[in-house]
């Protein structure tokens, strides 16, 4: 049976429509969940303790995905003039998945604001503006989801380097990265030069990028790879779920 795979959404306001937000989600990550032999079950970013209990009762693994700027409060800074605006429901959300995912070992596959909230859920820090702080050599913030506009360059001896080998073209929607690292968590994979785009934690339980899978799977079978990567985790999970009496 497929592992379900629960994808964090967002509050979206669409057309004319601007009292009454949509919880929404780009179709190209539960369609790559999907061709990767998973099933995509989209999860509405409410924060509440106890249905987070009840949802990560229900998924065998998770996906968190791209999107708007992280409150830089979060990880105790003032906010840069650059910065986008912040969707608090969806940090405080967000933030307590990673923590109770963390605290259940459910594997976890993060993509660009995806890996960022779980560092900074884990105490890291981000540059808020690539340009402005952090003087980065290349353009990391490309308006086409689908080029390929730097390469980045893996760890050997890191899970996302058995998924992509030592170097991967990626394509690059970001104007924030990684400053430090949370607890537990190790930088595999960085652009030429230096900004993160990689993340791992010490356990095999949590694997990030920075860059846009969702959107080469098609085509580039590393990207399909890191979802199929975290499928395989997901089974695994549930079948020692199913093994330890616990089901769903
Ligand atoms: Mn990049």
């Amino acid at each position: 049976m497929r592992p379900v795979i629960g994808i964090t959404s967002y509050a979206k306001y669409f057309g004319e429509e601007t009292q009454t937000a949509y919880f929404a989600v780009r179709e190209t990550y539960p369609r790559a969940i999907a061709a990767a032999g998973g099933a995509a079950l989209i999860l509405p970013p409410l924060a509440d303790g106890d249905q987070i209990a009840a949802l990560l009762g229900a998924v065998d693994g998770l996906l968190f995905t791209g999107g708007t700027d992280i409150d830089p409060a979060r990880y105790g800074v003032d906010r840069h003039p650059a910065t986008q605006q912040s969707d608090t429901e969806r940090d405080a959300s967000e933030i307590a998945l990673v923590h109770a995912a963390m605290a259940r070992d459910i594997p976890v596959l993060g993509i660009c604001r995806g890996m960022q909230i779980i560092n900074v859920a884990l105490g890291g820090t981000l540059y808020q503006d690539l340009a402005a702080e952090y003087g980065a050599a290349q353009s990391h913030p490309h308006g086409s989801w689908k080029s390929l506009v730097h390469d980045i360059r893996i760890a050997p001896d890191s899970r996302l380097g058995a998924i992509l080998g030592t170097t991967h073209a990626v394509n690059s929607l970001h104007h924030q990265a990684i400053r430090t690292t949370g607890r537990g968590l190790r930088v595999v994979a960085q652009a030429e030069d230096g900004v993160p785009e990689g993340l791992e934690d010490d356990h095999q339980r949590l694997l990030a990028v920075q860059f846009h899978p969702e959107e080469l799977y098609g085509h580039d079978e590393g990207a399909l790879g890191l979802f199929a990567d975290l499928v395989a985790r997901a089974q695994h999970f549930h079948a020692e779920r199913l093994s330890a009496g616990v089901g769903r």
